[in-house]
Parts: structure tokens; C-alpha cells; sequence
């Protein structure tokens, strides 16, 4: 059997790509599962630094849930293939080191989820986006309500969800669901020089800031603001932020050891 996800490194940055590019790498269980095995493996291993996700045969990221396997499902069964994935985006979102998603074609419905439930999002010029759900009598069962209303705001995400109609990479930067859009033929290279000064960052410092950005998200200013002091206080007393330091005070790059 061919592996559903493909691992691989490039100094300390972890290049997972979901791997079954003949269904335009669309989600099933199995790879449901090995995504997150993945991502676990990633957060576990101190030398990896940062994650980019992206799809095998250059034509789609991920072009949702696959169709084929969700219309067999028992009612049951969808209840758990949706916890699946929602514990697969949550998994990831968690993750304690910044995880890229470079977005080379067709994200949509469960594929779109998926990119938004990293931490940045790069796409080619090529790519298009959107949550499809409503058209085969569905809605996103990822989690993707919830997140698009997060990252663009309830009207945009009406607009996607309700019409079902996948926006183009331009529209998508415009209403801030990806961050960066680059030539198709550019992607990787702008992907990796992103994801490599990521990883040249202070990983502890980092690990704070994904904490603090995400706890936010969910409570009031006054318990964020707390929170953020809090994390202050603990990363300024690290090794990496010391080192930060006197690496700016003697005009010298740091060396960052995730202590
Ligand atoms: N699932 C399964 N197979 C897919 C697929 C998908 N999402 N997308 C593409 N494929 C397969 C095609 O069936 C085809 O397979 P063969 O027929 O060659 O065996 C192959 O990939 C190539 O696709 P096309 O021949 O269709 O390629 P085209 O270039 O003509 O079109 C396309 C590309 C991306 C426009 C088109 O494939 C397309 O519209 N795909 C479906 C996109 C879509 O609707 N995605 C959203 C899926 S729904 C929930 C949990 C999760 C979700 C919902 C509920 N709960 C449990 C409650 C999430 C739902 C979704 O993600």
C-alpha cells in the first residue's frame, strides 16, 4: 500500500503532503488517521522546528471528505468520521510549532478545513477555495463553520457556506482567508523560505505566542491580556530569550536551542 501521508525534512522543517493525488487527495478515515499520527510525530520531535502541509500531483491541496466513502455512511458512522476529523483539526491547531499550509490547487470543503486549521496559509495563484457542503445537501463537518466565521467574519462566511461557490486565490487573500498568494510556479520556494525563518525563530517563544494567540480567540481581553503576561513572564526567563538578547546587543544572529 502506498503511504497516505509523505514525511519528509528539509533542515528542521517537517514537509507532510497528503498523498492520493488520483482522488485529488481527498480525506477518507485511513488518511483521517495518518495525518494525525503525523502531526503527533511532528510535535514530538524536538529537531523539527516547523510543519508545512500540502497535496500530492500538483492539481489539488485537498479536495474535501471523500464523497465516495462518506455517501456509504451510517448516521453513526458520519458522527464519527466527523469527530475524527474535528480531533484531527484540533490536533493541529494545538500544534505547539507553526504549521503552514501551502495551498497548490483545489482546497475546498474538508481540504479547505484542513488549511484553515493551520496556523498560516500561502497559496498559488491558481488555487481555488471554498466549502461546497451545501451543494451535495451537507454542511462542513470539520469544524469549518466555525473557523471561516473566525478568520473572515460572519458576512464572508455566509457568503461562502450559503452559495457553496469556491472563491479564487485573489478573493481569497482579500478576505483574509489565506495570508499570501505567489506565483504557482513560486509557491514552494516562497513556502520554504517562510516556513525555514519560522523555524529559525525561538521555538519556546513561539510555542507561547500559538498559546496565547489561540487563548485569546476564545475569552475576553481582560483573561488575554493576563494570559500574555503570564507567558511573558515564563518565556523571559528561557536560555532562547536570553540568548535573543545578547545576540541583538553583540550584533550577531541568534542560535536559538529550544531551552
Ligand atoms: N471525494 C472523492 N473523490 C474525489 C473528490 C472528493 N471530494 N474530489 C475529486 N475526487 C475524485 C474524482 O471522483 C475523480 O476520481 P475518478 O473518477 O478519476 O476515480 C478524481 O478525483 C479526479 O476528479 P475530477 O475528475 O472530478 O477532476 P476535475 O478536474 O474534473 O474536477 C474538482 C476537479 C475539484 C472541481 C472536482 O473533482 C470536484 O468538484 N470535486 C469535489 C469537490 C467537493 O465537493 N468537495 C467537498 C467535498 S464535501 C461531515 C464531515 C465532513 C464534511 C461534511 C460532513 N460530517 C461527517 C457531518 C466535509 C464534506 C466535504 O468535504
Amino acid at each position: 500500500m502506498t503511504d497516505l501521508i509523505l514525511a519528509s525534512d528539509r533542515d528542521a522543517v517537517r514537509i507532510l503532503t497528503v498523498n492520493r493525488p488520483d482522488k485529488l487527495n481527498a480525506l477518507d478515515g485511513a488518511t483521517l488517521q495518518a495525518l494525525h499520527a503525523a502531526f503527533d510525530a511532528a510535535a514530538d520531535d524536538d529537531a523539527v522546528r516547523a510543519v508545512v502541509l500540502t497535496g500530492a500531483g500538483g492539481k489539488a491541496f485537498v479536495a474535501g471528505a471523500d464523497i465516495a466513502r462518506m455517501s456509504t455512511l451510517s448516521a453513526v458512522e458520519a458522527r464519527d468520521f466527523s469527530l475524527l476529523g474535528q480531533r484531527l483539526m484540533r490536533r493541529m491547531e494545538r500544534m505547539p510549532k507553526p504549521v503552514v499550509a501551502m495551498v497548490n490547487g483545489y482546497a475546498l470543503g474538508g481540504g479547505l478545513e484542513l488549511a484553515m486549521a493551520c496556523h498560516l496559509r500561502i497559496a498559488a495563484d491558481s488555487a481555488r477555495l471554498g466549502l461546497p457542503e451545501v451543494t451535495l445537501g451537507l454542511l462542513p463537518g470539520f469544524g469549518g463553520t466555525q473557523r471561516l466565521l473566525r478568520l473572515v467574519g460572519r458576512a464572508a462566511a455566509l457568503e461562502l457556506t450559503l452559495t457553496g461557490a469556491p472563491v479564487d486565490a485573489a478573493r481569497a487573500r482579500d478576505l483574509g482567508l489565506v495570508n499570501r498568494v505567489v506565483p504557482a510556479a513560486d509557491l514552494e520556494a516562497a513556502t520554504m523560505e517562510l516556513a525555514a525563518a519560522l523555524a529559525a525563530n525561538a521555538p519556546l517563544a513561539m510555542r507561547a505566542i500559538l498559546d496565547a494567540i489561540h487563548v485569546g480567540g476564545e475569552c475576553g481581553i481582560d483573561d488575554g491580556l493576563e494570559y500574555e503576561s503570564a507567558q511573558f513572564g515564563l518565556v523571559f526567563s528561557t536560555d532562547d530569550a536570553r540568548e535573543g538578547m545578547a545576540a541583538f546587543l553583540g550584533r550577531r544572529k541568534p542560535a536559538f536551542n529550544n531551552r
